[in-house]
């Protein structure tokens, strides 16, 4: 029985293989043919090879579709009880597929992934991976390999064979019961190309009930490539940003706002109707991302008044300080009590100042205006330069940030002046 469900499920990841290296391909596939073919040149057809294999059914798709829909192609086509979705580039290692079935049959509600090893991009040489490692992101929402703590890792030496729980899975390998993944709502068919979706999947199987896993004892290798060998229309940082978009609105909560503020430009990117999704959400009765934190990734840590990147810009034992004002609201200079607060100002590599997720805007590029508090839009008026000797000058005109008339009109934009103790500012983190 284990090995007929074996052969089964090897038949359905082959055909959905199929499916994506059409999809993928199909860029490659053009320019193939669009090369004037010698005489005696046989070009095979993409997937053709692949379909002599017994078992094996390859479906093209009319047209380029991009993986999330590709894949729910094929998964909709198999015709075992479990799914195994792999990435074209990876070569499987030995027993690799009974140990990721046990678990699934053990709990249909595990989505289990191999532990993914290395193939060299300009060799093919194949590189053992540490299994010391999980999934994770930080705000920006980009998946990335992260060590195991230090507990882990010790309670992974007396038996290195149990599985690893994950807050997000790489995305391109994974097992999971076929109905599982169609209850849960399979993927976003929304999103295009590439990128996002195992975000989606990761916060969608936590938050609903089941759980993620890295399986130590299985094993598949993966070229692990530089760029993309494929074209984004529209661009890959505006497909990957809607996709990322679509996944933090649907799933995150208020706590999309941290991403926002990690990606400001992504609030300007459409993201299309998510009100199927939000549906499924409220079916599945999924727990909030307040949940997901709690409970499966306490170690990502949340931006508050307290700690992070804040700090204070200050002006002797003065602070710029909020006033407790808010959007549009103009800011104050108060005696600095450094501990946060009114008082937490962060000065980002994009060239913001940032108070909570509120940025200093100059409205008017005119000196002698009045700065405001408004939300982070990524504008042009909202940039400055911190330069050496305290200034913080605009990105555009040569105006800088003072306090001469704090009293009166709250901190304005002046004609910048090296020598003016009103425009220098200090950048202090309270951290330290
Ligand atoms: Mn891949």
């Amino acid at each position: 029985m284990e090995k007929r469900l074996a052969a089964n499920v090897r038949d359905n990841h082959v055909s959905q293989r199929g499916a994506i290296d059409a999809a993928q391909n199909g860029r490659q596939r053009s320019e193939q043919k669009s090369r004037a073919p010698d005489k005696g040149d046989y070009i095979a057809e993409d997937g053709e090879e692949l379909s002599r294999i017994h078992k094996v059914r390859v479906i093209r798709n009319e047209k380029r579709e991009g993986l999330m829909r590709s894949r729910v192609r094929g998964a909709d086509a198999a015709t075992a009880s479990v799914l195994t979705f792999l990435d074209s580039h990876c070569e499987c290692n030995a027993d690799w597929l009974e140990p990721l079935l046990e678990r699934v049959a053990e709990d249909p509600t595990r989505v289990v992934c191999p532990v993914i090893d290395v193939i060299s991009m300009d060799t093919f040489q194949y590189i053992g991976a540490s299994a010391d490692l999980r999934g994770g992101f930080d705000w920006s929402l980009v998946f990335k390999w992260e060590y195991l703590s230090q507990t882990e890792r010790q309670a992974r030496q007396k038996d290195p064979t149990q599985a690893i729980r994950t807050p997000m899975i790489a995305g391109g390998l994974f097992v999971i019961n076929k109905a599982y993944f169609e209850k849960l709502g399979k993927y976003d068919t929304q999103m295009d190309v590439w990128g996002g979706e195992n975000l989606e999947i990761s916060f969608r199987v936590w938050q609903c009930g089941g759980s993620l896993e890295i399986i130590p004892c299985s094993r598949v290798g993966h070229v692990f490539r530089k760029r993309h060998p494929y074209s984004f229309p529209g661009g890959s940082g505006n497909v990957f940003a809607r996709n990322t978009r679509r996944a933090a609105e649907v799933w995150m909560d208020d706590y999309k706002q941290f991403y926002y503020n990690a990606v400001p430009l992504a609030r300007n990117i459409p993201y299309g109707n998510i009100q199927d999704r939000m549906e499924l959400k409220r079916k599945l009765h999924c727990k909030p991302f307040s949940w997901y934190l709690k409970n499966v990734y306490p170690e990502l840590v949340i931006p508050t008044s307290e700690g992070g990147p804040g700090g204070s810009l200050k002006q002797g034992t003065a602070c710029l300080d909020s006033m407790g004002h808010l959007l549009d609201g103009n800011v104050g200079l108060y005696p600095c009590h450094d501990t946060g607060g009114n008082q937490e100002w962060g000065l980002t590599k994009d060239g913001l100042i940032k108070h909570h997720d509120l940025c200093l805007t100059l409205p008017v590029y005119a000196k002698g205006t009045t700065l405001l508090m408004q939300i982070c839009d990524g504008s042009e008026n909202q940039k400055w330069r911190h330069l050496e000797g305290g200034l913080i000058r605009h990105s555009r005109i040569p105006v800088c940030v003072d306090s001469r008339y704090h009293a009166q009109r709250g901190i304005t934009a002046e004609k910048c002046d090296s020598n003016a103790e009103t425009q220098r500012w200090h950048l202090y983190n309270n951290n330290h």
